[in-house]
């Protein structure tokens, strides 16, 4: 309580955007009086994050940030987020609670395959890791076999990754011949996208070892913002200490009782540089307030079920169609009919992309079709920073709808 009304505080007096919010909804800081009050608070969209690109919602001067990370946006604009040095001290303690909830502790190796740059998963997992006295392996994504030939010689005990990534390590290992019973992994920590409980039992399968799920966002703070515990393993436990989380009906954004399915919604109360006060994940799931076996008593939220825009997460990167779309109207022999179509093969995700060409560059020669492929494939490569497939068709060849174009065709089984 005192933490909020503190954040409550500092955004009114630092953060423009919020000092019109708040007047806006005739609150004023000394209003919030108990956690009931939380429901008075304005709510946070990332459109408000975007209209006030790149550092407008920080509320500290720029001489007191000490790193900057970013995630992508509709337009290809991303959405930035800033820490000082005390936020990068509090995410290394709620990343190293995370991997300790994961049973992880001084002595491990820690094999983190989350990426390293502007997302949060990389440095986020590497500083929570050291901090609880491990051994890191900054091995960032990519590069698999080599991946698993230094897991095998390092002996790394836990692994930090994508849960589809990790699918795939147990895939090119079984290529190389490698057996994961003979390598000492312990305990793997996964997150960043969507997985279920199926994938959960492949993975332990494959890869033998003990499987938590991780969740969090950029937006609030970056990965370590709820954890799943070894010993139970059902549903996840919200550091609440730092960030207030809400369920709120995605259209009457209504607070929920404990238990019903909605959009989750956090209130950061320790963060400096970043505040965010109600800010809407999109994402959806229920909070839980019962006891959990392994005595934390935070409140756990489920699985994320699913988002209430139109945003994709394709191999842990966030990707909306709006995105691929402007890619495609840059260039001039397409037409603006377009699908993308999501197949999962083997664990990746693969996104294909099928547009249709105008009639006159359809009757141009095949090589030049396929240079036209290559070419819109580098620049969605480039602007949204994942691969995709091109497929060009014929001309009138989409179906058309009569109501809200089906853009997106997801066959991905997860
Ligand atoms: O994905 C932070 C992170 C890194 C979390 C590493 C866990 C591990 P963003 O790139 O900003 O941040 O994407 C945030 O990813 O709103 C969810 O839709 C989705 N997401 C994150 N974790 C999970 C999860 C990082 N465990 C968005 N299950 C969020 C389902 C998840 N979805």
């Amino acid at each position: 309580m005192r933490r909020l009304r503190a954040t409550v505080e500092r955004v009114y007096a630092a953060v423009p955007f919020y000092r019109r919010a708040l007047d806006a909804a005739r609150v004023s800081p000394k209003d919030i009086r108990s956690l009931d009050d939380l429901r008075r608070l304005p709510f946070t969209t990332k459109q408000d994050l975007r209209d006030n690109y790149p550092f407008g919602m920080f509320a500290v001067p720029m001489e007191n940030v000490v790193r900057i990370h970013a995630s992508s946006g509709t337009t290809g604009q991303a959405t930035v987020v800033g820490y000082t040095a005390r936020d990068i001290d509090t995410w290394s303690n709620l990343m190293a609670r995370a991997l300790a909830a994961a049973g992880a502790h001084r002595g491990d190796m820690v094999h983190n395959a989350y990426g390293y740059g502007l997302f949060t998963g990389g440095l986020g997992a590497h500083y929570g890791a050291e901090r609880l006295g491990a051994s890191v392996i900054p091995i960032s994504g990519g590069n698999t076999k080599r991946q698993i030939m230094i897991m095998k010689d390092f002996g790394a005990t836990i692994l930090t990754a994508t849960p589809s990534f990790a699918l795939h390590l147990a895939e090119v290992a079984e290529e190389l011949g490698v057996d994961f019973r003979s390598l000492k992994l312990r305990a793997g920590v996964f997150g960043a996208e969507p997985w279920s409980e199926e994938m959960r039992r492949e993975i332990e399968r494959s890869l033998n070892l003990s499987a938590v799920d991780i969740y969090g966002l950029s937006e609030v703070m970056g990965p370590g913002v709820a954890v799943e515990c070894l010993e139970a393993k059902k549903g996840l436990h919200v550091f609440e200490d730092h960030f207030i989380p809400e369920i709120v009906h995605p259209e009457t954004l209504d607070p929920m009782p404990y238990g019903e399915e909605g959009e989750l919604v956090f209130t950061t109360v320790t963060k400096e540089a970043f505040p965010l006060l109600r800010y809407r994940t999109r994402d959806i799931t229920t909070l839980s307030p019962e006891p959990c076996v392994c005595g934390r008593t935070h409140v756990r939220m489920g699985r994320v079920r699913g988002r209430s825009d139109d945003m994709l997460i394709i191999r842990g990167v966030n990707v909306f169609p709006s995105q691929i779309e402007s890619v495609l109207l840059e260039v001039e022999e397409v037409e603006p009919h377009y699908q993308l179509v999501l197949e999962r093969e083997g664990s990746l995700d693969v996104l294909t992309v099928v547009v249709e060409v105008g009639e006159r560059t359809f009757s141009d020669e095949i090589k030049k079709l396929q240079s036209l492929e290559k070419r819109i494939e580098t620049n969605i490569k480039e602007y949204c920073g994942v691969s995709a497939k091109v497929k060009l068709v014929e001309p009138k060849t989409i179906t058309r709808s009569e109501g809200k174009a089906q853009r997106v065709i997801d066959n991905r089984m997860i």
